[in-house]
């Protein structure tokens, strides 16, 4: 070997590099470097034997004494959470039509309108719960005292979304709270952050002031980096098309961002709806 060949630094091949991502590979690891490639694949074969054994035994555990995997735990507890904390579950049709869309101002004009699932001509798969919620806080308005407290989880699709963070389908939580003091909005919704923070087991969270396309001034809770909820303090100037007057405050989460960051995963799709993976451990080991 002359001197250059000594200084070259060897890592993994990108084939390599994707099979340690799939089993949850530390990052450490992903990022190791060799001083040849025959070092590299006699590692390679010990570290891969290595964590498929880990995965099978996480397999094991997680299918024989937890019988679920972590999105659908977190979302017991926090709806566990929201129902002691006097919130009523509601449940909305994932088919909702143009022009409800149009109500949340998103139309040809809008960044999220490339993103729908057009099912039929007037009609789509939902990208939030928002518009289903607004309805329902509507006729809840009319039939019970304040506050009104309502919440939903479930499915929610987006087109456009790839990448490590973002899923075409994911399931998103909404809570929404109406008619408290005005001013007691931002206090109640700390509130509501710590509590439900708490029923995940997730103490590393930051809140950021933000904004968005749909809502304009938004608060969003962050963690190692990733948006795991946005708030909204209302009232808000898209109200009136509800037919709603009161103040409010508002929460959506990604089920399934909470589950990456409280399982250390590296990549949504490990935890997301899936044929390839359970529970974040992959099916092919
Ligand atoms: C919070 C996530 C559902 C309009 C009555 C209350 C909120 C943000 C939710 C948002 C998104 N807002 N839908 O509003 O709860 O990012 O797609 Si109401
Ligand atoms: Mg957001």
């Amino acid at each position: 070997m002359n001197a250059d060949t000594d200084k070259m630094i060897i890592r993994w091949t990108t084939q390599q590099l994707q099979r340690l991502r799939e089993l949850n590979a530390p990052q450490s690891l992903q990022d190791k470097v060799f001083k040849s490639p025959t070092e590299r694949d006699t590692d390679f074969l010990a570290v891969v034997h290595d964590i498929v054994s880990r995965n099978k035994e996480r397999f094991k555990e997680r299918t024989s004494t937890l019988h679920r995997p972590l999105t659908c735990t977190l979302e017991s507890n926090i709806t566990e959470t929201l129902i002691n904390s006097q919130f009523t579950q509601v449940v909305t049709p994932l088919f909702i039509s143009k022009s409800a869309l149009a109500k949340m101002s998103i139309d040809e004009r809008h960044n999220l309108y490339n993103d729908i699932f057009w099912i039929e001509k007037n009609k789509c798969l939902r990208p939030m719960l928002a518009p289903n919620l607004y309805q329902m806080l509507y006729n809840f308005s009319r039939l019970v005292d304040r506050p009104i407290r309502i919440f939903e989880v479930g499915p929610c699709f987006r087109r456009d979304s790839s990448g490590k963070y973002h899923m075409k389908e994911f399931t998103m939580l909404n809570l929404v709270e109406m008619g408290s003091e005005e001013k007691e909005g931002e206090k109640r919704l700390g509130e509501l952050i710590v509590l439900i923070m708490q029923a995940c087991g997730v103490d590393n969270y930051s809140l950021i002031k933000n904004k968005c396309d749909v809502y304009g001034d938004t608060v969003d809770i962050i963690v190692n980096d990733i948006e795991v909820a946005s708030a909204v303090i209302g009232p808000h100037p898209l109200d009136s098309k509800w037919k709603i007057t009161e103040p409010w405050i508002g929460i959506g989460f990604g089920i399934e961002r909470l589950a990456l960051v409280k399982g250390n995963f590296q990549n949504i799709q490990q935890v997301g709806r899936s044929l390839a993976y359970f529970d974040g451990i992959r099916l092919n080991i």
